[in-house]
């Protein structure tokens, strides 16, 4: 590979057909055959995912390492001598019956970037660390964002169980990561200068304005609730509706209240994703339900309003129904704001490259909003083809893909020089 002189960085790009092909040979794991992934955090899948993303480092002589929080990272060395890094980088897990970008793409976009600087024979003034951050998506359950919380010093109940009974510490174990030691995972204060994470947008706002690259402003704001109905499970065919307590009628009402406060514009989006019946059988009125509430919105006090409004539909529900309705907390991550000076550098390195860029909000919530916490942040969009993610048919075009990471290259080069001290 020639040596990019300073003089021709400006002509820097990634190698487009290696990060296009890489990125379907990541798709191969947990590829659910109609063009989409299911890659749960700590699966087989997602163990096979991390490994060929180790080697592809290994071949370009970049050695990599596990820490305690089941994060894989990389470090190319720069020539400062600094003990602040840059780093980049995403998640590999992704959702039931997700897309092939969601995460993957980041990583993708970070490992061609970083291997581009170590191949390029001109480093970055700092090192730089690629970071596949572990369970983004909160697999079978578990809070989300799990490796970034860590690194950004927010604890983690490890012992929780998950959805098939096996403690969050065995999970972590079994990617490599050590549940007793994960003050070891926790960037120190100021050693690192600047995160940048890279992502498809997920939504139809880029691809709506013709826009190439959006350049983040802030991440939403999340609230989960797990809501518990018990109710009375008896025979559908002869208790009269009169004698009943269905809690499968009861959820519905809830459910139904939930999508209108967000209707109304009460929070930004509200999502039932999650609901369980039981018994399930078609023959018996369900005694209880268990569901899942997702609130989003930029503004943190408007989730804690509908979230006091949905406990009092609840105690009323309860009230009029006779029905147990429980509403407990779930993960909660708070809106951010990202670096406005690494947003310019962003806006610059799209500029540069010709391509017009947005600034914009992230509706989707991201690594990079925990570590918005511990160091300088920032993220970039590319468009997403129809607005669709979290679902097989989520996809972008590939000079949309490569484009993205010449951006993410020459960003990181831009910031590098704007930080060095
Ligand atoms: O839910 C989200 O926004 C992210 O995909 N975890
Ligand atoms: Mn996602
Ligand atoms: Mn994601």
């Amino acid at each position: 590979m020639p040596k990019a002189s300073s003089s021709n960085l400006t002509a820097e790009r990634v190698n487009r057909e290696r990060l296009l092909r890489r990125i379907e040979e990541l798709a191969k794991f947990g590829a659910t055959g109609d063009g989409g992934v299911t890659r749960l955090a700590y699966s087989e899948d997602d163990i096979r995912a991390r490994s060929a993303v180790a080697d592809w480092l290994a071949e370009a002589g970049v050695q990599s390492r596990v820490d305690a929080a089941g994060n894989l990272i990389a470090r190319v060395a720069g020539r400062g001598g600094s003990r602040r890094t840059l780093a980049t980088g995403s998640h590999l897990d992704t959702v039931v019956q997700g897309g092939r970008f969601d995460g993957a793409y980041g990583v993708m976009a970070s490992l061609e970037a970083v291997i581009r600087i170590a191949e390029s024979g001109t480093p970055l003034w700092h090192d730089v660390s690629l970071v596949v951050f572990s369970n983004e998506e909160g697999a079978n359950g578990t809070p989300g964002m799990v490796g970034s919380h860590i690194v950004s010093g927010v604890p983690v109940d490890v012992d929780q169980l998950d959805h098939t009974g096996v403690p969050l510490w065995r999970r972590l174990a079994d990617v490599g990561g050590d549940a007793s030691a994960l003050d070891e995972a926790v960037w120190a204060h100021d050693s690192v200068a600047a995160f940048v994470e890279m992502h498809i947008e997920q939504g139809p706002v880029l691809e709506d304005e013709a826009a190439d690259i959006g350049v983040v402003t802030s991440i939403t704001g999340r609230s989960n609730l797990v809501v518990e109905i018990t109710g009375q499970q008896q025979h559908a065919g002869t208790t009269p509706m009169t004698n009943r307590c269905d809690a499968l009628v009861v959820a519905a009402r809830l459910i139904g209240e939930v999508d209108a406060l967000a209707q109304k514009g009460a929070v930004r989006v509200a999502t039932t994703g999650r609901i369980t019946c039981s018994p399930n059988v078609w023959n018996v009125v369900p005694g209880s339900v268990h569901l899942t509430v997702d609130l989003r919105d930029e503004d943190r006090s408007r989730i804690t309003a509908a979230t006091a409004h949905i406990r009092r539909l609840a105690g009323d529900l309860s009230a009029t129904t006779g029905a147990a309705v429980d509403v407990r907390q779930g993960p909660e991550v708070p809106p951010v704001a990202m670096d406005a000076e690494l947003a310019d550098c962003i806006s610059d390195a799209a500029g540069q490259l010709s391509l017009p860029s947005l600034r914009m909000p992230s509706g989707a919530g991201h690594d990079a909003q925990l570590v918005a916490r511990t160091a300088p942040t920032a993220m970039i969009f590319v468009p997403s083809i129809g607005g669709v993610s979290h679902a097989p048919q989520e996809n972008s075009h590939d000079h949309h893909l490569t484009q993205g990471a010449d951006v993410l290259l020459r960003a990181l080069r831009l910031i590098d020089e704007r930080l060095k001290r």
